[in-house]
């Protein structure tokens, strides 16, 4: 089936489909009764996304349910630490956990060598999800963007505002550089790998860059994403790829220049006349029902989609979440947003 069928990328190729195509993100998760049952039969959080059989498994769930337009990966985007040869750990209910990277020494402890051998199970994933996904559907890969990645691996944990990570950023820049830099490097040959795996699109999330003041938001986030796109697109001109830099502000607007950039995941915060003026123009926008208002439900979620699909609706429109879905959220209320968009006609 030719690309054209596929309403997402036809979206990120800049058109606009009515109705727009829907995914969520963490749409595979805590809050589906049959991704806990599958949960249980892995070790350990990095054993299942290492799993093959399992992170396929995983990954279909949602697309099963609710027939969405795209698929994402069950991977992490802690798999490149743990990758690299850092300590990572999930604990369960409580996040994931690292061997904090506090010094050079701790640098260089880390080594690229073989990185790719190590996450041969995810692009087994990706090659069999190409088989299995219904023609309809796009496979997106992702990874997180390097000063995500690094606000974990620095601080070691999540959850508490990153302030090692932004405290080293600040004070030891030189260092902090050559941690993004290689954060930049794998991270650009790890979705070129997934491109050659399966992947249809790529996702890169940058959850944690609203912790970034103005010039180093533009630093340690727009510029490494500018150098791995600039490589993605070397290789890969025709694969889409969207950026995530999330609580990024007035600064999205930069997002949206970055050549070669098809689409970019608005956070909860960004005014949405102001996205449709100002990013619209430029790029596909895909987003941003408020996680908690899936969750909560009724009228007043039913406005919101509304107001999305009314303001971002007359462009290239990707309908998504803010960010991931929580996991208290009732299934029912995602078969009626689906339902809901797919039965939008603007
Ligand atoms: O015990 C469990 O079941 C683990 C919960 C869980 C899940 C389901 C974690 C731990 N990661 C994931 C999967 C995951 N993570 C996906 C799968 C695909 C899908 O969307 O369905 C994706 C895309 C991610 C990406 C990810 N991991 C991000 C970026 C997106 C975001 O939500 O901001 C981040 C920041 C992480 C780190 C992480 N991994 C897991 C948790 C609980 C966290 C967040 C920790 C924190 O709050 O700081």
């Amino acid at each position: 089936m030719t690309s054209s069928t596929k309403t997402l990328l036809r979206v990120l190729s800049g058109r606009r489909c009515s109705p727009p195509p829907i995914w969520l993100m963490r749409q595979a998760g805590r809050y589906l009764p049959e991704y806990r049952q599958i949960r249980s039969q892995a070790n350990g959080f990095l054993d299942f996304c290492l799993t093959p059989a399992l992170a396929v498994g995983a990954t279909l769930q949602p697309i099963r349910r609710y027939g969405l337009d795209a698929a994402i990966l069950f991977s992490d985007i802690l798999v490149i630490p743990h990758a690299l040869g850092q300590k990572v750990s999930f604990v369960e209910g409580s996040g994931p956990q690292l061997e904090p990277l506090q010094n050079a020494a701790d640098l260089a402890g880390l080594s690229a060598d073989g990185f790719k051998d190590r996450l041969a199970p995810v692009f087994e994933t990706l090659t069999r999800l190409r088989q299995d996904l219904p023609d309809e559907t796009t496979l997106i890969g992702f990874a997180g963007a390097p000063w995500t990645v690094a606000s974990y691996m620095v601080e070691g944990r999540g959850g508490n505002g990153f302030p090692k990570a932004k405290r080293m950023a600040y004070a030891d820049p030189g260092l902090f550089r050559r941690l993004i830099d290689l954060l930049v490097e794998t991270t650009a040959e790890y979705l070129c790998a997934q491109i050659e795996a399966g992947a249809e699109a790529l996702q890169i999330f940058d959850s944690w860059a609203g912790n970034l003041a103005e010039s180093e938001l533009r630093r340690w986030s727009l510029e490494p994403h500018a150098r791995i796109v600039a490589r993605l697109k070397a290789r890969h001109p025709d694969v889409p790829v969207i950026l995530f830099p999330r609580g990024a502000g007035a600064l999205y607007a930069e997002f949206a220049r970055i050549p070669g950039v098809a689409g970019l995941s608005l956070d909860n915060n960004l005014p949405l006349g102001w996205a449709a003026a100002q990013l619209q123009p430029h790029v596909a926008l895909q987003g941003n029902l408020d996680p908690v208002l899936l969750a909560v439900g009724g009228e007043a979620m039913r406005r919101e989609i509304r107001r999305i699909l009314e303001t971002l609706g007359r462009g290239p429109l990707v309908f998504n979440l803010g960010h991931g879905i929580l996991p208290e959220t009732p299934p029912e209320h995602v078969s009626e947003l689906v339902d809901m968009v797919r039965g939008w006609r603007g």
